[in-house]
């Protein structure tokens, strides 16, 4: 597994900065600081050294950082240079740790994975930092981080004890039921943890895909006739040119994608084609591509200037919002919402604008409230739902007759959940999330 070189890396992101930050870890960081650093600083105290480069030469003057494993991010050996953020210092400073034996460049996702693999974070830590780092948004942050200091893989470690003192109770129950001083219901005892333990599981995974929805973001499509102002709409919500707005029905053909921050959640706001049989072929696979998008959305709004008809009147309901566009032409119209619930806008002086921006940040709140969910990634619901089933089909056992069962369905409970945290054979998903992180990560 490479444990033998040492990898290095800029951790602080690509280009010019005022600070660049360069970290290594593995057994040559010894050898490293000696070579550069003009020896080995206190460890975890910031060092300001001459930092030299490849000729001996002195590339600048910057803080070194010295982490000696076990107790670092990655269980090795680590080192960091903070220095200036110029694009030659930070080249200087690549070149002389290339130089250093048993040194190389790090690949994506390298340090996690040997804090990883060295037993420092588990996998829903990795996954935790990998999402803090992509994260966008005040809420995708603030699960990401629970997540990164081990709060749900703490749980699943919790349950996982729970179910191998369950297990050690089925065997006692097999290993001494030809003595008499045993009881042979001893398994029975197995039964009201295995029910409460079913019970908090179900509620994990009974959470309306809150976390999925926080880390992927919503999505809310605009949909409706051609025309009816849908691609002024995302513009006007994106405050910027997103689509091209014209008076020629059937201008949007692709689906169209804004990213919007509403209360600290990620929103994508997608525009589509308007919904009508045409002619035209590409249209047509814009149309599609529509009722793709609609299908599967959090939210639909559905314009419709007023008088005409529109599909919204008979799709309206929870997820489906019916939007009166164009009022400006109509001027007895009331911006904001009518009082049959309808919204009422116009893109073009704003009106109506606000109240529905407000809408949308309420039903964004509704949508995340509630207890912060543990499941942020299909991979947890999968292992999640296995997990329970393996618990539900030993609780329909007889507990004494079939214990060796029940025990069997029990450690094949455990294993999901050891596979959810990494414990054990998770070589297939590790790549997946691996290959998530940047160089340097
Ligand atoms: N007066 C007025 N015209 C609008 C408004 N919104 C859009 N339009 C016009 O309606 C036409 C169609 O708009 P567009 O956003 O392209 O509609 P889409 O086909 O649904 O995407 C364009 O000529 C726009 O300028 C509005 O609020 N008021
Ligand atoms: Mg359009």
């Amino acid at each position: 597994m490479g444990e033998e070189t040492t990898i290095f890396a800029v951790s602080s992101g690509a280009g010019k900065a005022g600070v660049a930050i360069i970290r290594v870890s593995g057994p040559a960081c010894t050898r490293v600081l000696e070579h550069m650093a003009g020896g080995l600083p206190e460890p975890r105290y910031a060092a300001l050294r001459s930092i030299r480069g490849r000729n001996g030469e002195t590339v600048d003057r910057g803080l070194v950082l010295w982490f000696p494993g076990p107790g670092s991010f990655t269980g090795e050996d680590c080192v960091e240079f903070h220095v200036h953020g110029g694009r030659a210092v930070v080249r200087g400073v690549l070149e002389a740790l290339a130089d250093v034996s048993g040194c190389r460049p790090a690949e994506a996702g390298d340090f996690a994975r040997r804090a990883f693999d060295n037993g420092k974070i588990d996998l829903t830590e990795v996954e935790g930092l990998a999402d803090l780092i992509d994260s966008e948004t005040e809420w995708q942050r603030r699960q990401a981080c629970r997540q990164m200091e081990g709060h749900s893989g703490r749980i699943y470690e919790d349950w996982r004890h729970r179910l191998i003192g369950l297990i050690g109770l089925c065997e006692a129950g097999i290993d001494f039921a030809d003595e008499d001083d045993v009881p042979a219901d001893i398994a029975l005892k197995a039964a009201p943890d295995l029910a409460a333990l079913i019970g908090e599981v179900r509620d994990v995974l009974d959470d309306d895909h809150r976390g999925e929805r926080i880390r992927e973001g919503l999505a809310v499509v605009i949909a409706g006739p051609p025309n009816a102002g849908k691609s002024s709409l995302i513009n006007a919500l994106a405050r910027r040119d997103i689509a091209i707005v014209s008076e020629r029905p059937g201008t949007t053909r692709d689906v169209l994608e804004a990213r919007l921050d509403i209360g600290g959640v990620p929103v994508t706001v997608v525009d589509t084609a308007g919904l009508r049989e045409s002619g035209d072929e590409i249209e047509r696979i814009g149309v599609d591509r529509a009722r793709g998008r609609i299908d599967s959305a959090d939210l639909v709004l559905w314009l419709a200037e007023e008088g005409t008809d529109s599909e919204a009147e008979r799709r309206e309901g929870s997820g489906h919002w019916c939007i009166r566009t164009k009022i400006d032409l109509s001027p007895s119209t009331a911006s904001g919402r009518t009082a049959d619930g309808r919204w009422a806008i116009s893109a073009k002086t704003g009106a109506g604008m606000d109240a529905l921006l407000e809408g949308l940040r309420k039903f964004v709140e509704e949508t995340v409230a509630g207890e912060m969910a543990l499941i942020t990634r299909m991979r947890h619901r999968i292992e999640l739902r296995n997990a329970v089933g393996y618990m539900e089909a030993a609780s329909r056992l007889d507990y004494i007759a079939d214990s060796e069962l029940v025990a069997e369905d029990l450690r094949l409970a455990g294993q999901c959940l050891a596979r959810l945290t990494g414990r054990i054979d998770v070589e297939d998903v590790l790549d997946v999330i691996f290959r998530d992180f940047c160089i340097g990560k």
